[in-house]
């Protein structure tokens, strides 16, 4: 008996000598390696934690591994650690880790998601989380916050002009690939996406016919004001069918490797800042939505007209922020005021934020010529990169006559400096300016008999000849 005693005795000491080194040693490491953030004290209601700065005691927040509760108090029993696999990151307390949950893990706070799993470089709500998974509160202040998901970088295919180029920068007043190589983009603009002559040409199909020609470029465009466009009668169910329409196009451009300019059109609206709030929000969602994408190109304001450069400018600096919040170095297309065509005032007062952000030129030849052509020569002169992103060879109206002499003065004006073009449009409407004939009713796969007079000399232009 006397033996067992003893026996027990030892082993009751030996392990209470052995808790009160598990107790005592994490915390000695602990003093030395956190002193400068704090230290740990105790009281009758047990551990709590003081922070070294003005933020007092630690509450509902992790400190070391130690889960201190909401009265500020160490909870053994939800002691925990930081976990990886190959999916990502998560933290583990015993048999329990947080899911749809903020924590606060040694005064950073991160959100695990419904898997468990750490989220990063994400919007939760009002708050964003960086890429290495940590809530940042400038930020969440700092930018409309998007209404999108963000999808992954995709893969183009080999031989496109998106795979060969990639991101594109611009350099001086060149657009350039990634490389540092000067580009030319060329292609069509879709007809307005809100109305059915718009829409029923924007299909996988549709956009290959015009890879076929040799286009490597589409603009999507997105009307803001005219019969019942983006901003009217503005609500959520249109919001999301056009912006399923855009996410479409932006999906069957991104197959071919094609780049994609989503075109915020303003006319009627005149003046940009008309709508500047549906604007923020949507190239918040656009820009989020696209952030990965290094095809996409945003085309902030079509056609400025009514005002003049200092209220277009003032608009530009504010969505380019926006947009730079969510990508870093997309493509931006800045309009110039009437109907932007002037290109020529944008030196003296350029955009603040200026990195690879061009200016627009539209020019339909029948009604623009020497003069306007002449803004493009000392847009260039003055330092000023100029995109055209929309032009035809017809009066200004979309209609009229075509006028072939000042269209061939164009065409040489924009291929000496390698200016990126975009011809209006891909509808068979019945007007000057459509590509495809009114008697058509094709929606895909066109061929010369299929296109009108507009149409032909846009292909050949693309074509090279
Ligand atoms: C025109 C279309 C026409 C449509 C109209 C709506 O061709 O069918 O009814 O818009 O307002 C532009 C504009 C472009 C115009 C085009 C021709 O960017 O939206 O399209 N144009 O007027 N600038 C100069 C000409």
């Amino acid at each position: 008996m006397k033996k067992r005693t003893g026996t027990g005795m030892r082993a009751l000491l030996l392990l209470s000598a052995l808790m009160v080194m598990l107790w005592v040693l994490p915390f000695r490491s602990e003093a030395a390696a956190k002193s400068a953030a704090g230290t740990w004290k105790k009281d009758s209601g047990g551990w709590y934690y003081v922070f070294r700065d003005k933020s007092g005691k630690a509450k509902s927040e992790y400190i070391k591994g130690r889960w201190v509760n909401a009265k500020g108090y160490w909870e053994k029993k939800w002691d925990g650690t930081w976990k990886k696999n190959s999916r990502g990151w998560w933290f583990q307390a015993g048999s329990w880790y947080p899911k749809k949950k903020w924590v606060t893990i040694d005064r950073k706070t991160y959100y695990f998601g419904a898997d468990g799993y750490m989220v990063t470089d994400r919007w939760i709500g009002r708050r964003y989380v960086n890429k290495k998974g940590v809530w940042t509160k400038t930020r969440a202040k700092a930018i409309v916050q998007p209404n999108t998901t963000q999808l992954k970088a995709p893969s183009y295919p080999a031989g496109s002009a998106a795979k060969k180029w990639g991101a594109l920068q611009v350099k001086g007043t060149k657009l350039c690939s990634s490389a540092g190589k000067q580009v030319q983009l060329k292609g069509v603009s879709t007809f307005g996406i809100i109305w059915s002559e718009g829409k029923e040409n924007i299909n996988q199909q549709a956009f290959q016919t015009l890879k076929n020609w040799g286009s490597n470029a589409v603009r999507l465009a997105v009307y803001t004001e005219e019969y019942g466009g983006y901003c009217v009668d503005w609500d959520d169910v249109k919001t999301s069918t056009l912006n399923s329409t855009i996410a479409d196009a932006v999906s069957y451009a991104t197959k071919l490797g094609m780049y994609v300019i989503i075109d915020w059109h303003i006319l009627q609206d005149g003046n940009p800042n008309t709508h500047i709030k549906e604007a923020k929000q949507f190239f918040a969602d656009m820009s989020y939505q696209y952030g990965k994408y290094s095809n996409v190109i945003y085309e902030i304001c079509n056609e400025p007209n009514g005002t003049d450069w200092s209220n277009v400018k003032s608009y530009a600096d504010t969505i380019i922020p926006i947009i730079r919040e969510n990508d870093s170095d997309a493509v931006i297309l800045v309009g110039t005021p009437t109907w932007s065509q002037d290109v020529d005032l944008v030196a003296e007062n350029p955009v603040k934020k200026s990195k690879n952000v061009m200016y627009v030129l539209h020019f339909y030849a029948s009604t623009h010529g020497d003069s306007i052509r002449n803004k493009l020569t000392t847009a260039l002169k003055n330092g000023t990169p100029v995109f055209v992103s929309e032009f035809s060879i017809c009066a200004a109206d979309g209609n009229g006559t075509i006028d072939y002499t000042s269209a061939a003065a164009w065409k040489k004006l924009i291929n000496k400096n390698k200016i990126s073009y975009i011809g209006w449009s891909l509808s068979n409407k019945n007007e000057t300016s459509a590509l495809i004939k009114n008697t058509c009713t094709k929606h895909k796969g066109w061929t010369n008999s299929d296109l009108t007079d507009t149409g032909k000399y846009l292909k050949k232009w693309i074509q090279g000849k």
